[in-house]
């Protein structure tokens, strides 16, 4: 028996900001699915984080149909559950639920057992660190039912555990309970495998990457569940997008840009840049040349200081950023930070409560006060 496993697609990322990588997550996600076409696997399971977010543009959705369509054209079922850009704050259906209705789709999140092809799938839909109580309660749960259900056992979870996501994680595997053959996870951008029991975790990894700390190797796995001890293959697809991150001083500058633009990509890669420069670079310039080869995500110049020489612009304190600074570190969360001091103050300063209240209205229901989490 070989499963197709998947997690964290994204699908919808970069919508109306970089529209020209929206299509790296379509692609990848695509290619995916060509995978378990041509290897024939049993069923496909996705780990979550299917979409972008909750409330997703009619691409997203688009492609997510069109791939399951696929699958469903070669009577490939496809399990999923949900990670948090799944589910949005305002309680409602989400989207990938629309699968489930179409009846191409599986939802395996709710903790009931599922059988299929001779095996039986029980997953959980994520929960936040809040909500750890509940997430253990509901794994003794799927324990106890472990001795009823027949075939290969396989879990499915959006969560990071710490052996494989560090300190931050919800879970350790040590929470996990033991005897299932296979533990499909999701959440975490970056793959991982770990033995726990007599089964095999893994977590897949994205099938393209998101944020600028994933790594650029990605891929899906393929698992063989047909003998005692599950085996993984990991296969990288194709579609991904390259990434440069570079830290350059600006005697090297041109040395290195040459050798990067005289080399082949098989898409326009982004690139971060950081020179380090005693003098001022002509940025703009810099950045419309970078831009015929790269999609430029960032080019900044960081000053070095020369022995013997005085700086007369030596940088003062700034009060804004100070201020961000020091909120970051009291809230951990930017995107309230942000909101707190660029929505919330000025009309707090300016006397227009009503404003304000409506303000955390809203920013409460779409959802900004979360974590930023992958
Ligand atoms: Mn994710």
């Amino acid at each position: 028996m070989i499963i197709g496993h998947l997690s964290d697609t994204h699908l919808g990322a970069c919508i109306g900001s970089e529209p020209e990588r929206e299509g790296d997550y379509y692609n990848a996600f695509m290619e995916a699915i060509e995978i378990f076409i041509k290897e024939h696997v049993d069923f496909v399971i996705h780990s979550g984080d299917i979409l972008d977010e909750p409330r997703p543009y009619g691409t997203a959705m688009k492609i997510l149909l069109q791939g399951v369509m696929e699958l469903r054209k070669h009577d490939i079922p496809f399990l999923f559950t949900l990670g948090e850009h799944d589910i949005s704050n305002v309680p409602s259906t989400p989207h990938p639920i629309l699968l489930q209705l179409q009846g191409i789709g599986r939802y395996i999140g709710d903790g009931e057992p599922y059988e299929v092809g001779g095996a039986t799938v029980i997953g959980l839909h994520k929960h936040r660190r809040v909500e750890r109580g509940k997430l253990l309660r509901k794994l003794g749960d799927i324990s106890r039912q472990l001795p009823n259900l027949s075939g290969k056992k396989i879990l499915v979870l959006h969560q990071g555990v710490r052996e494989c996501g560090g300190p931050g994680s919800e879970l350790s595997i040590h929470e996990m309970p033991t005897g299932l053959n296979y533990y499909a996870m999701g959440h975490l951008h970056k793959p991982c495998r770990k033995d726990w029991g007599t089964g095999l975790l893994s977590y897949p990894g994205a099938t393209h990457w998101v944020d600028l700390g994933d790594p650029m190797e990605c891929g899906i796995c393929l698992v063989d569940l047909s003998g005692d001890q599950a085996s993984v293959e990991r296969i990288l697809l194709k579609n991904v997008r390259p990434k440069i991150m570079l830290e350059v001083s600006a005697r090297e500058l041109e040395a290195k840009l040459a050798e990067l633009e005289g080399a082949e990509y098989p898409k326009k890669p982004c690139l971060w840049l950081s020179i380090s420069t005693d003098r001022e670079l002509d940025m703009q310039a810099l950045e419309k040349r970078l831009s015929q080869r790269f999609i430029v995500k960032k080019i900044k110049q960081e000053p070095v200081q020369r022995e013997g020489v005085i700086y007369p612009g030596a940088p003062e304190i700034n009060l804004d950023e100070e201020l961000k600074r020091l909120a970051i570190k009291a809230l951990s969360n930017e995107s309230a930070v942000n909101f707190a001091l660029h929505e919330l103050l000025p009309r707090l300063a300016s006397g227009e409560l009503a404003e304000a209240k409506e303000a955390v209205w809203r920013f409460f229901k779409g959802g900004g006060w979360r974590d930023n989490e992958d």
